[in-house]
């Protein structure tokens, strides 16, 4: 027990009055987070135990304490007070802990760093105010960021939304998302989300929620959901398309086995995806892409000396893992690759490694025509394959999803840069394009509308260029 040094009487809210046994402490519980009744509580019980609480914050508190309140938000806090009452000595800003084991000691413990907000993480604060420019394409996004679960969240209401065909609603929270994963380091206080762009009321209550209690009862309702949870499932079924998930659903599948029961009705591409289902819902891991990369390449250069094949898609972005293999077949040679890819499959198939294939002939030579197309898909030629990964001697072999795409090598920095993704990324590079720039740009190419021209480029670096962007590269396009 500390001695007793001075005993004072204080009133109280609550109409009882106590002495006060710790004259150095005076402490403001703040209330935010804690709610009015529970502060009051805590006030009561307090006060009976001999410390000092003052209903009132100023210049004489000495401790103050909040509940589920970030360090972020508290500094933010006692910057506003400290405004407020300039030259004040800054009280030290406390976590519950400190009261809640002071009040079980029946006297003030001493203060720790592990009870100081101001030190429970790093000072490292968002510079405010963060330049962040509207589309994903102006700024860096790389592909670890510091607000994973925020992110993920926001990932899971837009992923909902697209569900439902509510393509406004998936892009608001692809935007924000995509926001979350540029910032230079973590959101702990909603007040850092000022100033940038895409923040609407929706994702700034889920993130206000998520802050606040660490998790978000709509992302939870949604992410366990039976319509959730089925759509996501179907979609991930190779040859399956939100339309066609949302018609099983609405007739009452729910299941990988409700879908092999209505196989009569299934494409050849949906029956293989059923068929290596175990094996493609296990992302495809970086070595494996590259061994895959490496059989193809093999196969397209004895086909066709001096082509080129290229890992576009997340892999190119540094990812580790991926849902698929995405590769880029051309020559150096406008017009050489055609036939190319028919004598690669069958080279292929010949060596046992191919599982599924669907080809699709190239619809259009024409790059004028192709990039005033309206709708985003670009229709070079391309193969949709299941391959079996070959692996070392008496090692099971496993199914992997490879799209083997072929472009001429003059649209080829657009089919680069279109392939390399993220659907994000390319979302926005093309909308600012159209928008800021009055060009379009799709896979093919970029068109200028008004003049009628199209723009030539050798490299991804030239596109960047000429429409006024900073380059972006690979790695810093995972938005
Ligand atoms: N792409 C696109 N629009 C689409 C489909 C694809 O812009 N509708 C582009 C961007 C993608 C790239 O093609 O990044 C490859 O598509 P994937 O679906 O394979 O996406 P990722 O490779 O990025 O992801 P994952 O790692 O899951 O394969
Ligand atoms: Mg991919």
């Amino acid at each position: 027990m500390l001695p007793r040094r001075r005993r004072a009487r204080v009133e109280d809210t609550s109409n009882f009055s106590s002495e006060v046994h710790f004259p150095g402490v005076a402490i403001y519980l703040a209330e935010p987070r804690m709610g009015r009744s529970r502060r009051a509580f805590l006030t009561r019980l307090a006060r009976s135990k001999g410390f000092h609480v003052l209903d009132a914050y100023s210049s004489a508190v000495t401790h103050v304490v909040m509940e589920q309140t970030s360090a972020e938000e508290a500094i933010c806090w006692q910057e506003r007070r400290a405004a407020l009452a300039p030259g004040c000595a800054r009280p030290a800003l406390l976590d519950i802990s400190w009261f809640t084991e002071s009040m079980a000691a029946g006297q003030p413990v001493p203060v720790e760093s592990r009870h100081c907000l101001e030190e429970a993480v790093p000072r490292k604060r968002l510079p405010s105010p963060v330049r962040m420019p509207p589309y994903a394409c102006q700024r860096p996004t790389p592909l670890t960021h510091h607000n994973t679960s925020l992110w993920k969240a926001l990932e899971v209401l837009a992923e909902a939304a697209g569900f439902e065909g509510k393509e406004g609603c998936l892009l608001a929270f692809c935007r924000a998302a995509s926001v979350l994963k540029a910032l230079p380091c973590q959101v702990t206080a909603l007040s850092q989300l000022q100033g940038l762009p895409h923040f609407g009321e929706h994702s700034r209550r889920v993130v206000q929620e998520l802050l606040d209690h660490g998790m978000c009862e709509e992302v939870e309702r949604v992410r366990l959901s039976e319509r959730y949870q089925s759509m996501k499932l179907f979609t991930q079924i190779f040859g399956v398309g939100v339309r066609t998930a949302d018609r099983w659903y609405r007739e009452g599948l729910r299941t990988l086995d409700d879908v092999r029961g209505q196989v009569q009705r299934l494409t050849e591409q949906q029956k293989a995806g059923l068929q290596h289902h175990w094996d493609l819902s296990m992302p495809v891991q970086r070595p494996d892409a590259e061994a895959l990369q490496q059989v193809v390449e093999t196969a397209v250069v004895q086909a066709l000396p001096g082509a080129t094949v290229t890992l576009a898609g997340g892999f190119r972005r540094g990812k580790l893992q991926g849902h698929d293999v995405d590769l880029l077949i051309t020559h150096p040679q406008e017009g050489q690759e055609v036939g190319l890819l028919l004598r690669v499959i069958c080279s292929l198939k010949q060596q046992g490694l191919v599982l599924y294939q669907q080809h699709q002939l190239s619809r259009s030579r024409d790059p004028t025509h192709l990039t005033q197309r309206s709708h985003t898909m670009d229709t070079f030629e391309r193969s949709f394959c299941i391959f079996r990964l070959p692996r070392p001697p008496g090692a099971a072999w496993k199914a992997v999803r490879v799209d083997l795409v072929v472009a001429p090598i003059s649209q080829f920095p657009f089919a680069l840069l279109g392939w390399t993704g993220s659907k994000h990324f390319e979302r926005e590079l093309r909308q600012f394009s159209r928008k800021e720039r009055g060009l379009w740009l799709n896979s093919h190419g970029l068109f200028d509308p008004k003049q009628k021209t199209l723009f030539r480029a050798a490299a991804e670096e030239d596109i960047f260029r000429h429409l006024g962007l900073a380059y972006l590269p690979p790695e810093q396009r995972n938005a």
